[in-house]
């Protein structure tokens, strides 16, 4: 399947360097589902500083969850943040314990400046996730959980080593859902180069999901061989 060559569309206006602005990207999945990607959302410095503080300081974890009816040890770190009385999170039969804001301030900073690029937004929860090395990854899956609503949105900031990060249309669950046209099931569900979007995730990105994307589409972060240093990825969203 070929990848969508992305092009860079309304400048940022948070951006004083007419060429760092350039780098912001609006996508429209279509169906009222958008991405937006901004490579150079926290400066180089700050980024390695904030990498290093969350590398040694959040209480990270390798739980056991359940997938396809099978436990094993998600390949990855984890560590959930959330403002109390929020309803609880339950992914892949794991309930992660709800650290508090306030034991890591500069998850706040990083939240200010989250709130700050997206007028409008109130995130009151946090995912993140640390990849050691190349075998870590997350498989494909949408940030679907009822306590975010239908259409969430969900602010993912990116520090340390690149990796690439994946969308992919759902696939129909049958063919006469697709359309009920006349053409031939086998190409109605030939993917297109629209049906999928790659990202490479800089030091110090932010990326958005909008709209439909978790209804519409799936995403992942695949195991890449030579991606050997750590990557952590933090993603804010907001429990109704
Ligand atoms: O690491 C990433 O960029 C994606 C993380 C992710 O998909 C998730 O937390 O649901």
């Amino acid at each position: 399947m070929s990848v969508l060559k992305l092009k860079a569309v309304a400048p940022s206006t948070d951006n004083d360097n007419p060429s760092d602005a350039a780098k912001k990207q609006i996508i429209d999945l279509g169906n009222a589902s958008e991405v937006i990607y901004i490579q150079r959302f926290i400066p180089f410095d700050q980024s390695w500083k904030w990498f290093h503080y969350l590398d040694k300081h959040i209480p990270w974890t390798r739980p056991t969850i359940r997938v396809f009816g099978k436990s094993c040890v998600q390949p990855r770190d984890t560590c959930y943040v959330a403002t109390p009385g929020l309803t609880e999170l339950t992914y892949s039969g794991y309930q992660p314990r709800a650290y508090s804001w306030d034991e890591y301030p500069p998850l706040k900073d990083i939240l200010d400046a989250v709130h700050k690029a997206l007028p409008g937004s109130s995130f009151n929860s946090l995912l993140l996730n640390r990849y050691k090395g190349g075998n870590d990854y997350v498989g494909w899956h949408a940030d679907d959980e009822k306590l975010y609503g239908p259409t969430p949105e969900i602010a993912s900031v990116s520090f340390g080593c690149e990796r690439e990060f994946i969308l992919k249309k759902r696939p129909p669950k049958k063919s006469s859902d697709v359309d009920g046209s006349d053409e031939p099931a086998k190409k109605r569900l030939k993917n297109n180069d629209a049906d999928q979007h790659s990202f490479t995730l800089k030091h110090g990105s932010l990326l958005v999901m909008r709209g439909y994307t978790q209804r519409d589409w799936i995403h992942s972060v695949p195991k890449r061989a030579k991606a050997e240093a750590t990557r952590i990825n933090l993603t804010f969203r907001h429990v109704l």
